[in-house]
Parts: structure tokens; C-alpha cells; sequence
């Protein structure tokens, strides 16, 4: 099953951050990586008007052994291995990993949504993941380069100087 889930920061050293959670979600066994994305700056959506930029990406893995519950497992406790600390919806920090879709599952568990509900509609998502997967549909929304097509992207800039590392 392919895995895509997305990677977001915007406090503290936001570029070494991601780095770390991509090694890190790669650590224990049953996720194989496949490809991570270019980094990009973003604007923030929602949330209080004074935070910082994010820097987002995606990384694409797959899976034969973990079902969904497990790779949410693992993105929270890698959120938690950053510092983080849930404080208020949409606010400021240092680690964000969502779950964007796994394999061709659909779910309406409101602990995990599949695909994540709002997927659909973030440029911060599919941009990066349209740079690594030209095929990339997403489960009962259509392609992504489809949906892209009519997203306003302007708050979406590549940072060319920063290259994530596949993990070690
Ligand atoms: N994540 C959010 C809310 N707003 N904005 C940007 N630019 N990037 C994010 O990762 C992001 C956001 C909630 O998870
Ligand atoms: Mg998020
Ligand atoms: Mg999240």
C-alpha cells in the first residue's frame, strides 16, 4: 500500500525538523521510503494571522505490514519526539505529520479521516507531492494534478537551497 503523508513546521529550526522526521518515520521497520519531496515556504492557513512561515513537504513510502492505525501511531509519536504540544487548532508548531492517504482506504474515523479531509484543497500539499508522484490520485477526489489545476498557489514558494536527505 502506498503511504503519503504530509510534513509542516513553523517554529524552531523548521528545515532540520523535517529532516529529522523523515529519518525518523523510516526508523522501525514496516514503512519503506519511496521518495520525499523539495522543501517549500508556505503562508500559514488559518490559525492566528502572526505566525511564522511554515515549511512544508511531502514523503511518499509503502507498506505490506502496517495498517492505518499504526502509521498514525507513528506520526504522532514522531510529532511528539519534536516537541510537540497541541495548543490550539491550526496554531504555530514545530512538527505537524498528517496522514494524507493510505492505499485506497476511505475512512470516516474522526481520529483519521482517509484521505485527510482537506487534502483536497491545500496547496502546501499538493504541490510538493505533485513534484514527486505526476500520477498521484487522491482516493475518491481525482488526480492531483487535476485538482491543482484550480488552486490558488501563490502562497506556495520551492526553496530551492534546501534538499531533504532520504532517510538514513
Ligand atoms: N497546517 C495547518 C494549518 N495551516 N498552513 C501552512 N502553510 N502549512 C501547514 O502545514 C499548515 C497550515 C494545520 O495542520
Ligand atoms: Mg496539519
Ligand atoms: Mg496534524
Amino acid at each position: 500500500m502506498k503511504v503519503v503523508l504530509a510534513l509542516g513546521s513553523n517554529v524552531g529550526h523548521r528545515f532540520e525538523t523535517l529532516q529529522g522526521a523523515v529519518d525518523a518515520l523510516f526508523d522501525a521497520p514496516g514503512l519503506d521510503f519511496v521518495a520525499v519531496s523539495p522543501v517549500y515556504e508556505t503562508e500559514p492557513v488559518g490559525g492566528p494571522p502572526d505566525q511564522r512561515n511554515y515549511f512544508n513537504a511531502v514523503v511518499v513510502g509503502r507498506t505490506m505490514t502496517l495498517g492505518p492505525r499504526a502509521i498514525l501511531e507513528r506520526s504522532l509519536s514522531v510529532e511528539s519526539a519534536f516537541g510537540r504540544v497541541r495548543e490550539e487548532p491550526w496554531g504555530p508548531r514545530t512538527l505537524d505529520v498528517d496522514v494524507i492517504m493510505v492505499g485506497d482506504l476511505m475512512s470516516d474515523d474522526p481520529e483519521l479521516t482517509l484521505p485527510h479531509p482537506l487534502a483536497h484543497e491545500r496547496a502546501f500539499v499538493l504541490v510538493p507531492w505533485a513534484q514527486i508522484d505526476r500520477e498521484a490520485v487522491l482516493p475518491g477526489r481525482g488526480s492531483v494534478a487535476g485538482m491543482l489545476s484550480g488552486l490558488d498557489q501563490k502562497g506556495v514558494w520551492l526553496r530551492p537551497d534546501l534538499a531533504l536527505q532520504p532517510p538514513d
